[in-house]
């Protein structure tokens, strides 16, 4: 007889039946047989894994948490993208927030919930120390104190002058017919000299470099200097529609007389004033590293390499004080040895963000595009293998954050991502690849 399991269910089963059922599908621990069936664990073994967690944009996002849950997606990643930056994250919105997470359309429970935030933001007057950063550093304790009291652990942030993050083109066609989010040197220096016309920009790149940029700013026409300079704007935090160059221009006259040294100087009196209040509340802060990892317009980058992480660890020392591993943007730097960070940062990484970049030229800064997420310059099964190291090593240890949150950071367009029109680097179904890769390389390696 087949046993059609679904046929079964539709008409009331004799007792025994049922006891063999259940017999079959959860045997008692420690059963002969290589596999054991642990009611509600995410994996068929006691050994601890990345906890696989997606980005959500909010009710906004075209990715929605139906898609994350059939991704794979065992907690969400999110933010109050619409709160204001150095505003309070009130209980209500927070509370909101994570009713929306947890709940499908038509009222069913979504099985996922909101685990890491990304980000809560560091406004600008932190950042460079004028006006009401002082205000800004309580607000900021104030909405962990929120978070905490929602029951969030794990709060992401960076340390990035005006832009989150830099592309020049969003969708970069590539081989197999999808596309990616490129970063052409010669095409952001033809934005920096000659849509921006930044004062000192011509000085900041070498001579070749100059004469390239000026070359590809003449071939392009009205309409792909638009979009190039649209594509860079999409890096800035909130919404680029109220974007412009004046604006832009405006910004970056705010970091005239901040170098390196004084903004890692605002990144550590930043962390002393809300660390104590992270550690107190039991939380994980974790700085995103630059991306790209290498200064751009003038603006210094301090969360860029190894030292630059050593350094402000060393700087407020406690485990409240972290590491948003991103191998995505530290990838775009051939001297960030990433196994080698994650031996060496262990304990203090509480957030990963895997992705690969295939650099395009030699050196720092260099033209690099989005790669699948097993290719690229960064071997991510050497990656993938010192994070289950150290899970290893604190779930020895007894820590309960030997989990790590893990989320596969952006995606190429392929397939039905090309119509949607997600966020950019955020579609469906190149993270779901990207995700079902990753996993399965972390599967082979345990
Ligand atoms: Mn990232």
């Amino acid at each position: 007889m087949s046993l059609g399991l679904a046929g079964c269910l539709t008409q009331p089963l004799p007792a025994i039946m049922l006891a063999v059922i259940v017999a079959l599908l959860f045997p008692p621990a420690g059963a002969a047989g290589h596999h054991r069936w642990v009611a509600a664990a995410p994996f068929p073994t006691a050994e601890p894994s990345m906890r696989h967690v997606w980005r959500w944009f909010g009710p906004v996002d075209k990715v929605t948490i139906a898609d994350a849950r059939q991704a794979g997606a065992q907690g969400i990643v999110t933010a109050l993208h619409h709160v204001a930056n150095g505003a309070v994250w009130t209980p209500v919105e927070i509370a909101k927030r994570q009713r929306e997470v947890a709940t499908l359309p038509g009222g069913a429970s979504s099985g996922l919930a909101w685990e890491v935030v990304e980000s809560l933001p560091v406004s600008e007057a932190v950042k460079t120390q004028t006006g009401v950063f002082r205000d800004h550093f309580a607000a900021y304790r104030t909405s962990l104190e929120h978070l905490a009291s929602a029951g969030i652990e794990v709060v992401c942030y960076n340390f990035m002058p005006v832009l989150d993050w830099t592309r020049t083109d969003l969708a970069w066609r590539v081989a197999h017919g999808g596309t990616t989010m490129r970063f052409d040197l010669v095409a952001f220096a033809a934005f920096d000299i000659h849509v921006l016309k930044r004062p000192g920009a011509a000085e900041s790149f070498d001579a070749a470099l100059v004469e390239a940029a000026a070359e590809r700013f003449a071939a392009l026409t009205e309409a792909e200097r638009d979009t190039l300079a649209r594509s860079v704007s999409a890096g800035l935090p909130g919404s680029a529609e109220h974007w412009s160059l004046d604006g832009l221009r405006t910004q970056l006259g705010l970091y005239g007389a901040i170098d390196a040294d004084r903004l890692r100087r605002n990144l550590v009196d930043f962390l002393s004033e809300v660390v104590p209040t992270a550690e107190r509340l039991g939380l994980r802060l974790c700085c995103h590293p630059d991306d790209p990892p290498f200064p751009l317009l003038g603006l210094p980058r301090v969360m860029s390499t190894e030292a630059d992480y050593a350094a402000v660890l060393a700087a407020v020392d406690s485990p409240a004080n972290g590491v948003t591993l991103c191998t995505g943007s530290l990838g775009a730097r051939p001297d960030n040895d990433l196994p080698g960070m994650i031996e060496r940062l262990g304990g203090r990484i509480h957030f990963l963000h895997l992705r690969n970049v295939t650099r395009e030229t030699t050196g720092t800064p260099c033209t690099f595009h989005e790669a699948e997420h097993l290719d690229g310059d960064t071997d991510m099964v050497a990656v993938i293998a010192a994070v289950v190291r150290e899970e290893k090593r604190r779930a020895a240890q007894g820590r309960e954050d030997a989990q790590i949150p893990m989320r596969p950071d952006h995606g190429q367009d392929i397939l039905d991502d090309l119509v949607r029109g997600a966020q950019p680097g955020y579609p469906a179904i190149g993270r779901l690849k990207g995700l079902a890769e990753l996993r399965g390389v972390e599967r082979a390696l345990r």
